[in-house]
């Protein structure tokens, strides 16, 4: 089987010589890095943005009259315009820098959750969530009195939105869903639910940590109330993330975390808060990732989102059709490529998904095996753990044949064949 495309959507040999990372060996076999979905690799120029940040205009942002200290702020504010500008809001202060995905998360289920949530008030998350999307809010309900529904999946692993219908009621506050699922790719349209969460006047919180990084994202069109995601998962570097909140509701809600930065009066009489997105931004920020995170989205606009989303579909589609065709193995998630972001998870016959992630890794393929932080997933589908091959703009066809020669060769080695 080969993968031909008349005229692919990115060129991904010029991609892959801007990450010095993927032409190394490991175990003497050419690296095959099929875990993007858990942390992507890094461009030399998102490290060259945060080295030349370091080496020319380090100094504390938002304390400092002198020239290093603006010239950091400067960086950190256009950061924060740009990746404003590449999630479709014209507002910079509706982005708030959190460390991460879960951090953003559980910001909104403390200061959301816990000012404007009451007992008997409905939360509805999915089946499908990470434990980042779920555990905040099972945390909050049980603490509050609250009730926690969830919004199954069906067995072609796409939400089933009729039981919306029967799940919403005039209690439900608040309803939070992956916009992508990190183990079965499903991709959840936001429109219905965000019309009849709306409906009820629940707030929508949007888990954009798999959508983000791979399609156009556009908040207003959306209408999402909040939506985050992970800044290391899209090219950027670790310890910055996203929460994106309309205007409103941020400068309603009280802050996550207190001290230095985030008021603009303390004194023996009380506090007076910042305004947003300072407010919910205590203490040193991460303003060197912050500028790095604004480089990686430099790149990928560079590349353009569609393009992006594009060559996940063809890869995505290429190693639908190769491992469908492995004996023994199961796939799990939609099978159009379409209703599916490029995670690829499967589990292979009487073979743990541990002892094949570790076989597959002596051949230079990087898997992800386990629950994938999505525990009540994996009981809803009956399995303890999975194996996932998850792409990005840099993963070839050859990358996805390497994967397949591997499942076969672990197959024989374990006498399975
Ligand atoms: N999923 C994966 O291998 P953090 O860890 O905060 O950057 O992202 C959390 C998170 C939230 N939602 C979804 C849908 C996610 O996929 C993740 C992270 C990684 O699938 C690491 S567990």
């Amino acid at each position: 089987m080969s993968c031909v495309v008349a005229q692919p959507a990115l060129d991904v040999q010029a991609i892959r010589r801007d990450f010095p990372i993927l032409s190394q060996r490991v175990n003497g076999k050419p690296l095959v890095f099929l875990d993007s979905a858990a942390s992507s690799q890094k461009p030399t120029a998102v490290l060259e943005a945060m080295n030349h940040a370091y080496c020319t205009a380090y100094a504390n942002v938002h304390r400092g009259v002198y020239a290093l200290s603006e010239a950091a702020t400067a960086a950190y504010d256009a950061a924060r315009a740009k990746i404003a500008a590449f999630i479709g809001t014209p507002e910079p202060e509706c982005i708030v820098f959190t460390r991460n995905a879960t951090e953003a998360l559980n910001l909104l289920a403390y200061s959301y959750g816990r000012a404007f949530l009451r007992e008997g008030d409905e939360i509805i998350i999915t089946e499908l969530e990470h434990h980042a999307n779920f555990v905040p809010w099972m945390v909050l309900a049980r603490e509050r009195g609250l009730t926690l529904k969830f919004i199954p999946i069906r067995e072609d692993g796409l939400l089933d939105l009729e039981a919306l219908d029967a799940l919403i009621t005039p209690r439900t506050r608040l309803v939070s869903f992956a916009h992508v699922s990190n183990v079965l790719g499903t991709i959840t349209d936001p429109a219905p639910i965000v019309e009849r969460a709306h409906a009820v006047g629940a707030v929508v919180v949007v888990d954009g940590s798999q959508s983000a990084p791979h399609m156009p994202v556009d908040v207003r069109a959306m209408d999402c109330d909040f939506f985050v995601f992970s800044g290391h998962k899209m090219l950027g570097p670790t310890g910055i993330g996203v929460l994106y909140g309309k205007r409103e509701l941020l400068e309603a809600m009280p802050p996550f975390l207190t001290g230095g930065d985030m008021i603009s009066y303390v004194g023996f009489d009380g506090v007076r808060w910042n305004d947003v997105p300072l407010k919910f931004e205590a203490g040193t920020p991460a303003f060197i990732e912050a500028i790095g995170l604004g480089a990686a989205v430099d790149y990928l606009q560079a590349l353009g989102m569609s393009a992006v989303r594009a060559h996940e579909v063809e890869i995505t589609s290429y190693a639908l059709e190769c491992i469908s065709t492995l004996p023994g193995v199961r796939l799990f998630g939609p099978l159009d490529p379409n209703r599916r972001g490029g995670v690829v998870t499967f589990a292979v016959e009487r073979i743990h998904p541990h002892d094949l992630a570790s076989l597959l890794d002596q051949e230079g393929v990087a898997i992800r095996a386990g629950h994938h932080c999505a525990q009540p997933l994996h009981q809803r589908l009956g399995v303890n753990a999975t194996a996932r091959a998850s792409f990005y703009i840099y993963t070839l066809p050859t990358e996805v044949d390497a994967l397949v020669r591997a499942i076969e060769r672990a197959r024989v080695i374990l006498r399975r064949a």
